[in-house]
């Protein structure tokens, strides 16, 4: 299976954007001629002011500066709504499928859609939200989530959407983070059935910060909420009051679109922040030919907008194209794990985008809850936010996609705005675990883990960099240039380097091994060891935490937590369950600890340092291979640990 390819039918290459030829013609020319290749591409948005300057990037560390169309001007809401009018006012942008099956989908015309956000950016001028001001998003997923974002793209607002899940402490964190104005929240969020308090924790998150911050409030469920009177406003009646017309503002294309906070190997998370001109035409180039997307056709990526694949893949890449772009507010097990192709058969779904986990958990529950459904619009499969294993794979590609569904298995990062890697559907042979190939302008190297050296055979491993810039990366770390040179530009000279390590094929394809430093993937979502490591040590019963991941049938990665508790506190499994809440509620449940250790000690070097080397081999029940111990301060303490483990094979 791992060695099977599979070729495009000859009926779908040929009729795509991209065929084989093509790409080999498109990637060459757009590393020999960036400059060319992207003046071009840049036509796929208008301009108020067309860039004469392409290209301005320094890898070096200590200079990093990264610029794309940088004496361009455009606004990014005007190119997803107002330039469509003309040709497809009425056609759907955005079909909305609520959480409840029995609870009408909305389909939201061009339109509607401008109607809206003009609104929306009405009601945030009226609140004195201008050019370069920050507004946190924290909203279910409804179409509201996207006029916010459109309406602050469109007044030159940056916004910051914080994913739903996350507690009122990382809410808080966030908003102080870029010293926002104004938070937009839901009364409630439902989800699955259930529903979260989304202004109750906004209330306890704004506790945390500066008074002047508003709160606007889209009424979702009529829910009950503490209103303050003095601070917040309810987003819903205001914009039924509010004019529908609103003057787009005219922005740099290096001006920021939007920062999103994301999970790195230390401490705090990163504000990273992407600008507007070079996202919006790399988001629209990806959502097009990755996805081979043709008018008309009903595209529907399953993510939520907290994360960049919601960004980039549900809302600015398709609204950019004219696409019909489908917004899930549910799950994919509520009621029943039928649910996705329910959804996929009544709207009638060309292009299907989805995560491994997601796939993983609903191969667990059987074929007939896909065979239930007419999948005969499907077209294209795709899939993001780790590696997927071949077994799941596999069923993808014959249960749901009937073995005639190309799967675009796409790498790509927070930090990178699209897709870096991936097979286009009508070009390439997939190969079931491969990422595949580069996307056009992007360079992959593989180096060298210890000596940073690039390999130029190959077949190879090693750890995976690029060699020069996309339009779509990221440009800074929100307040912090610095952190951003450290942790990008600093290790590997000359690269930016992703943190991930990969092998490449006798071919020349690209295959994602996985992180190689402290993250941990957790159904498809990013998190530092060191934050679940420092939400545990701020429990008063506990001295130390070391955290990491270990493997998990659905999660892809499950938390595995070493506890060492203070001095005089007994462990219990009560204990356990109020570590696993208090996580849950410091970060959000997404973090919650899979498994709790109690630890007396914790492996580490002389100089104090945790071997999380040895503690990762633990978790992962492969002690009889933990390498070299000579430098711990005390060898016993690792018989202990794995004396006690919890993940027992
Ligand atoms: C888009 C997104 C980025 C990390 C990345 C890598 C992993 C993403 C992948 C993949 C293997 C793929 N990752 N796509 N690994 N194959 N197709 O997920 O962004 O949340 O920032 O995560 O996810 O480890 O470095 P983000």
């Amino acid at each position: 299976m791992k060695d099977t390819v599979f070729p495009p039918s000859d009926a779908l290459a040929s009729k795509a954007h991209v065929d084989a030829d093509r790409y080999a013609e498109m990637y060459q020319r757009s590393v020999d001629d960036p400059e060319g290749f992207w003046r071009d591409e840049a036509g796929r948005i208008d301009w108020k002011k067309a860039p004469t300057k392409i290209k301005d990037v320094n890898f070096q560390h200590g200079s990093v500066s990264i610029k794309w169309f940088e004496d361009g001007t455009l606004n990014v809401a005007e190119n997803c709504v107002d330039r469509h009018l003309e040709t497809r006012g009425d056609q759907t942008a955005i079909i909305w499928e609520p959480d409840e099956p029995g609870d009408e989908a909305k389909h939201i015309s061009y339109r509607e859609l401008h109607e809206n956000v003009c609104r929306m950016a009405n009601v945030l001028r009226d609140q004195g939200v201008g050019k370069g001001d920050r507004v946190v998003l924290y909203l279910p997923m409804i179409p509201e989530a996207a006029y916010a974002m459109l309406a602050c793209a469109r007044i030159g607002a940056i916004h910051s959407v914080v994913f739903a899940g996350f507690s009122p402490d990382a809410l808080g964190q966030r908003i102080n983070g870029c010293s926002a104005k104004v938070v937009i929240t839901a009364d409630e969020a439902p989800r699955g059935g259930r529903k979260t308090a989304l202004k109750s924790n906004t209330d306890k998150a704004l506790l945390h910060c500066d008074d002047r911050v508003k709160c606007l409030v889209v009424k979702r469920t009529g829910g009950q909420t503490t209103w303050y009177e003095d601070r917040d406003v309810d987003l819903t009646a205001a914009m039924a009051e509010a004019d529908t017309d609103c003057p787009a503002a005219e922005v740099n294309a290096e001006d920021p679109l939007f920062i999103l906070y994301t999970s790195g190997s230390t401490g705090q998370p990163k504000g990273v922040v992407h600008t507007s001109g070079g996202y919006l035409v790399y988001a629209a180039i990806t959502h097009q030919i990755t996805f081979d997307y043709h008018d008309g056709e009903v595209y529907w990526c399953t993510a939520d907008v907290g994360w960049v694949t919601g960004h980039s893949y549900i809302v600015y890449g398709p609204l950019a194209n004219g696409a019909t772009t489908l917004m899930f507010e549910g799950v994919p097990t509520y009621p029943d794990a039928g649910r996705f192709w329910q959804v996929c058969e009544k709207h009638k779904v060309a292009q299907f985008y989805t995560a491994p986990t997601a796939i993983r958990a609903l191969m667990g529950q059987g074929e007939d809850p896909v065979k239930g459904s007419d999948l005969s619009s499907l077209r294209i499969l795709g899939t993001v936010g780790e590696p997927i294993n071949p077994e799941a794979w596999a069923w993808y590609n014959e249960v749901v996609g009937d073995g005639r569904c190309p799967i675009v298995d796409t790498y790509w990062q927070t930090e990178t705005g699209g897709h870096l890697l991936t097979p286009l559907p009508g070009a390439h042979a997939t190969k079931p675990g491969a990422a595949m190939k580069p996307f056009f302008g992007v360079q992959p190297v593989v180096l060298e883990a210890e000596s940073g050296k690039e390999i130029e055979e190959t077949e190879t491993s090693g750890v995976l960099a690029f060699k020069d810039s996309w339009p779509g990366q990221m440009r800074t770390v929100w307040g912090d240039h610095e952190r951003f040179e450290n942790t990008y530009f600093q290790q590997y000279k000359g690269y930016y380097f992703s943190g991930d390590g990969c092998r490449r094929d006798a071919d020349g394809d690209y295959w994602i091994t996985g992180r190689v430093d402290d993250v941990i993937n957790v159904s498809g979502h990013r998190m530092g060891t060191a934050e679940v490591e420092s939400a545990l040590v701020a429990h008063e019963k506990v001295a130390e935490a070391a955290v990491v991941g270990y493997p998990h049938d659905v999660k892809g990665q499950g938390i595995y937590c070493y506890v060492t508790l203070m001095n005089g506190v007994e462990p219990s499994d009560d204990l356990k369950k109020e570590l696993q809440t208090w996580v849950r509620q410091e970060i959000g449940p997404i973090a919650k600890p899979d498994l709790i250790q109690w630890a007396p000690g914790l492996p580490k070097t002389r100089s104090g340092k945790i071997m999380r080397r040895i503690l990762r081999k633990i978790a992962e029940d492969d002690y009889g291979s933990l390498g070299d111990t000579s430098t711990l301060a005390d060898p016993q303490v690792v018989d202990d640990l794995i004396e006690n483990r919890q993940n027992r094979g």
